[in-house]
């Protein structure tokens, strides 16, 4: 595929670079676990002329001229939304998942109302009221984390806090958490001390559209996700909400916090949507969790220490303690090796997030390229030649050879 061609002519210097970081995305195992490759029609739409127009407000009631298909185009984004999720209620404007949430706050929450969210360093999301974030800012939050001899949600304790701070909405949903979060449970606390509850979505997306890990929409008043992690689409957000949640949500996403929408970004999330809907899309979300599965059991019978004893989504994260490596030096071996994962703080970290005790990894992008079990176990010996030789560059090397080959024999954006 194409990606520079017209750009070499005007900026050599932001043309290679593109050229440069397409190669290293061809090149290596891409083991984030929100990070996908986006298919050729999706990028297809996020770079088209629907970047060029101004579309303020919803389809019918637009500020601008001339937004006639922009309308057609928000319209079935939505309706597609709709559909893949069971919702009642899409917003397809939001840009990011961190814009979502935002959105979602402030359509009910005032200043100083109390947010009950997932620790930060259990697993939560900085906009789950992380401190740093406006989030922790602007309302006044708590947290809840998980159990510290299983490393899993401990509901009764959710609960308990609940009924002590009675927060206005609780949130459920996390960056680093492997196993299915019961959302059954969460409704029920909420409606114990008469609380919204908010579903983060954004890791689980994917699966949930496939039908493969429990959905939050009828429990929810709120679900947010991203678009581009496990649902496999452009760099953005989706609101869906309760029926009359919904005018409160879309005047909260614009004029609340957000101008134009990127229509075009809106566009690529229709074909996204549709694709979700496809057996091909169920088929490769069934594949990514075998893969994180296959990857979780082997790392096991190597003697790491996989939180939770495995995973139910497309994540898995290690504790490195036992290991005597921090999560900053084993990313930065297996990044030379040619396996890109990032370091995660693990529940109960004593290391700072900069440094951190665990790395996180996720099999969407390598399995989007079509890698399956048997190179899942590959990966899993490399990864554990890796860590045990983070300073020998020859066995680093050696590796990363290795990584190269099986690259190019799953090729991505031929
Ligand atoms: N940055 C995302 C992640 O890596 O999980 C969350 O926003």
């Amino acid at each position: 595929m194409d990606f520079t061609s017209y750009i070499k002519n005007i900026d050599p210097e932001i043309a290679d670079f593109i050229e440069k970081e397409l190669k290293r995305q061809q090149e290596n195992l891409l083991m984030i676990a929100s990070e996908n490759y986006a298919d050729e029609a999706i990028l297809q739409a996020t770079g088209s002329i629907l970047t060029n127009k101004y579309a303020e407000g919803y389809p019918g009631k637009r500020f601008y001229q001339g937004t006639e298909y922009y309308d057609k185009i928000e319209e079935i984004a939505i309706e597609r939304a709709k559909k893949l999720f069971g919702a009642d209620h899409a917003n397809v404007q939001p840009t990011s998942g961190s814009q979502a949430n935002q959105a979602v706050y402030l359509s009910c929450l005032n200043p100083g109302d109390i947010l009950l969210g997932m620790d930060l360093s259990a697993g939560g999301h900085l906009t789950h009221g992380s401190s740093a974030s406006s989030s922790g800012k602007i309302y006044k939050a708590y947290y809840y984390g998980v159990d510290p001899q299983t490393y899993l949600i401990d509901y009764e304790k959710v609960r308990q806090i609940a009924k002590e701070i009675r927060p206005k909405i609780i949130v459920c949903g996390a960056s680093a958490y492997p196993r299915q979060i019961d959302f059954r449970k969460f409704k029920e606390i909420a409606d114990e001390v008469g609380a919204f509850l908010l579903a983060d979505i954004a890791h689980y997306a994917g699966l949930i559209a496939a039908g493969i890990y429990d959905s939050p929409v009828p429990y929810s008043d709120f679900v947010t996700t991203t678009t581009h992690k496990t649902l496999k689409g452009p760099r953005s957000g989706l609101i869906l909400c309760k029926e009359q949640h919904s005018k409160k949500i879309n005047s909260a996403v614009f004029p609340g916090i957000q101008g134009g929408p990127l229509m075009h970004v809106i566009a690529a999330k229709a074909i996204c949507f549709k694709k979700a809907m496809s057996e091909e899309f169920k088929k490769y979300q069934i594949q990514v969790l075998k893969n994180a599965r296959t990857l979780a059991d082997a790392l096991i019978k190597l003697g790491y220490k996989v939180l939770t004893g495995g995973t139910d989504c497309h994540l898995i994260l290690i504790d490195l303690r036992d290991n005597n490596i921090t999560g900053k030096d084993a990313a930065i071996a297996l990044e030379k090796a040619g396996i890109v994962v990032n370091k995660n703080a693990v529940p109960f970290d004593t290391q700072s997030p900069f440094i951190t005790s665990g790395i996180r990894i996720g099999t969407p992008a390598v399995t989007a390229r079509g890698l399956k079990e048997n190179e899942m176990l590959l990966i899993a010996e490399w990864l554990d030649a890796v860590l045990k030789n983070i300073n020998n560059e020859t066995i680093i090397n050696d590796i990363n050879k290795k990584v190269k080959n099986l690259c190019s024999e799953y090729p991505v954006y031929t």
